[in-house]
């Protein structure tokens, strides 16, 4: 039997910027094996709706054991697993295409939320644990990042696949400096981290967390 296939994605730059640093990172993990899987590696459009497309179009052809989409989030400083997707699509800015969506479903008549199949509390803990700032988040907010997380697990969630593939969404902030401390080779290895954390739990920890307020 060949090996699993994670699928691994980043998004092109939006808003201005010149590079986007999710796909900076994840594009430096295609080809590589981790945890007895290969990862390969996909730039999605900032683009309400196409990303989603591309994105099914990928987890079609290459049946993945797992799908672990990341983004950008300007205002962290965390690397922050995603735990709620929410059927909404709200955007301050307009998308790559110019697309601006004002409080629309990301699937009409889909449910509220779906939540992430990832093990958010390891990978965060391993993120630690390795040095990394890292953070459980409880929105990835209403743009294309969770427009691509919502669509991801509602796909996943209809797939007649057995077992079905894991899935979920990573945001990461903007790299310090080439050799700062979250650089794009930085940033790659807290992503390996994450796939590693996600092949060899079936299930989260159970670790204390959550927010107050
Ligand atoms: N971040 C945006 C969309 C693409 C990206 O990298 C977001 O958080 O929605």
């Amino acid at each position: 039997m060949s090996a699993p296939t994670v699928l691994l994605t980043g998004f092109e730059p939006f808003g201005g910027d010149d590079v986007n640093p999710s796909w900076e990172a994840a594009r430096r993990l295609d080809g590589r094996t981790i945890a007895g899987a290969r990862v390969t590696a996909r730039c999605l459009p900032c683009i309400f709706g196409e990303s989603l497309g591309a994105l099914r179009r990928e987890v079609r052809a290459l049946r993945p054991a797992a799908v672990i989409c990341c983004g950008v989030a300007g205002s962290r400083a965390a690397i922050t697993p995603e735990r709620v997707a929410v059927n909404l699509d709200d955007a301050r800015i307009p998308d790559n295409a110019g697309r601006q969506p004002l409080d629309q479903p990301v699937i009409p008549r889909g449910p509220a939320a779906y939540f992430s199949t990832l093990p958010v509390k390891a990978i965060t803990a391993a993120l630690a644990a390795a040095g990394f700032p890292a953070e459980v988040s409880h929105t990835a907010g209403s743009f294309v990042c969770n427009h691509v997380f919502y669509g991801l697990m509602h796909a996943l969630a209809r797939s007649r696949r057995q077992p079905q593939a894991r899935g979920g969404f990573i945001h990461v902030p903007f790299a310090r400096g080439a050799n700062g401390l979250l650089g794009h080779d930085r940033l790659a290895e807290a992503l390996a981290i994450a796939v590693r954390e996600t092949l060899r739990r079936r299930s989260d920890r159970r670790l204390r967390g959550g927010l107050t307020d």
